[in-house]
């Protein structure tokens, strides 16, 4: 058996260094645990930044996927499969959306959405061709195409990447005034995070999501919400914008749609939108693919029997209470919706990192969501026991000087 040592150096010696990770090793995964390759159990609270909201290895997509990848994995769209038109219904129905584009990462499907409002602003808005704005959120993460890294207002995520497209318009994040002031007759489409996760769990006013909708209905401007991170239960309700009852024109989801399991997001919005794509003008290799579509189906049915949105909504609340109750010197708040939790910590606290680090050694994992934040976002089938076995490792580290 190898050493962690030596799979860390096999990483370092080989891998580009574009990312700082825990040295932990991992193995093997039930449920919300985790297994090291020396056999520490871990709680996993960051759920692949929420792509494992059905827990790792969840049995019933295990199944599906074997039989499937035994059966067909990958046609191509030039052909057609069994598995994509189920997964359209299953989707739509669900969501209440018309149609569905199938992409495989959240940033495809970002992209789509950015392509398609830009054609649905020329083809239907008469903005005049290729003049469309689409306005975003100071402190949004959409993904790390060159398109979408362009409107990020994370340095990190920018810098000597450039140049980059033009026909985004920032505005800061939870201010209304601000968003309708930046409409102008060039303005497609407004895309933001209906919750931000990587600026911090950043959870808007209440009443944006209701001010953006009836902004946008009013400007005829599409109202684009990203939902791959917090869509699918995880805020406690099947997407964020349900908690003001709000729907967005086009809804954009990835991460756990096919439950950690295998890429796949979609862009889920009208005819009039979807429709501008004409055969042959946008689409990916694996998207639409049967493997992907066949785990995704199953992943959404546990998502609805399980009720991942209940779970999320209830157990979300008893881990906030829990959290905010420690009352640590450390902690400045405790926010989010549902199991999308952010611990803030004072700026004399010295940075999320080192409570992370803390964390792994008693046996959780977690990852700062901003230098001082630290993100919980357990899988969804986490129970209240597991929840509890938790906030022993976090009051300690919490605790610690
Ligand atoms: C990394 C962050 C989270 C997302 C939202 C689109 C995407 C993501 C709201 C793109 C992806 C991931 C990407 C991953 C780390 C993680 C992340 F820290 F980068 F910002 F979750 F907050 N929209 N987020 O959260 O989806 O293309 O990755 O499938 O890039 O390090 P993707």
């Amino acid at each position: 058996m190898e050493r962690v040592a030596d799979y860390i150096a096999l990483e370092d010696r080989y891998g580009a260094r574009n990312y700082h990770p825990l040295d932990v090793v991992l193995t093997r995964g039930e449920g919300v645990w985790v297994y090291d390759v020396e056999g520490n159990r871990y709680l996993d609270c960051l759920s692949a930044y929420s792509a494992v909201n059905h827990g790792h290895c969840h049995p019933r997509l295990a199944a599906v996927m074997e039989a499937q990848a035994r059966r067909l994995t990958l046609t191509s769209r030039a052909f057609r499969n069994d598995k994509l038109g189920v997964f359209y219904a299953t989707l739509c129905r669900l969501t209440g959306y018309p149609m569905a584009l199938p992409m495989n990462t959240g940033a495809e499907a970002v992209e789509t959405a950015i392509k398609a409002a830009r054609k649905w602003g020329a083809l239907v808005k008469k903005i005049e061709r290729d003049q469309a704005e689409i306005i975003v959120c100071a402190g949004n993460f959409h993904g790390r195409t060159t398109t979408i890294v362009g409107f990020s207002s994370e340095p990190r995520y920018r810098e000597g990447f450039g140049p980059f497209a033009p026909g985004f318009v920032t505005v800061p994040f939870g201010d209304a005034a601000a968003l309708e002031a930046a409409v102008t007759p060039r303005t497609a489409a407004f895309l933001f995070e209906p919750i931000q996760g990587e600026a911090g769990v950043i959870v808007p006013p209440e009443g944006y999501l209701r001010a953006a909708r009836a902004l946008c209905s009013a400007r005829n401007v599409l109202l684009m919400a990203d939902e791959i991170q917090t869509g699918l239960g995880r805020t406690g309700r099947l997407f964020a914008c349900d908690h003001e009852n709000v729907k967005p024109d086009v809804c954009i989801v990835g991460k756990a749609l096919a439950g950690g399991f295998y890429p796949v997001s979609a862009v889920l919005a009208s005819e009039e939108v979807l429709g501008v794509f004409r055969p042959g003008e946008h689409g990916s290799t694996f998207g639409g693919n049967p493997l992907g579509a066949a785990v995704a189906v199953e992943a959404l049915r546990v998502m609805v029997e399980e009720d991942f949105p209940g779970r999320a909504a209830e157990l979300g609340a008893y881990f906030r209470t829990r959290l905010a109750a420690m009352a640590s010197p450390h902690v400045k708040a405790v926010r989010g919706k549902g199991l999308l939790i952010g611990v803030e910590l004072r700026p004399e606290a010295g940075g999320a990192r080192r409570f992370c680090e803390a964390l792994e050694r008693r046996g959780v994992l977690c990852k700062e969501a901003r230098a001082d934040v630290i993100r919980f976002a357990p899988p969804l089938v986490v129970t209240r026991a597991e929840i509890d076995w938790a906030l022993g490792p976090i009051a300690e580290a919490l605790a610690m000087a």
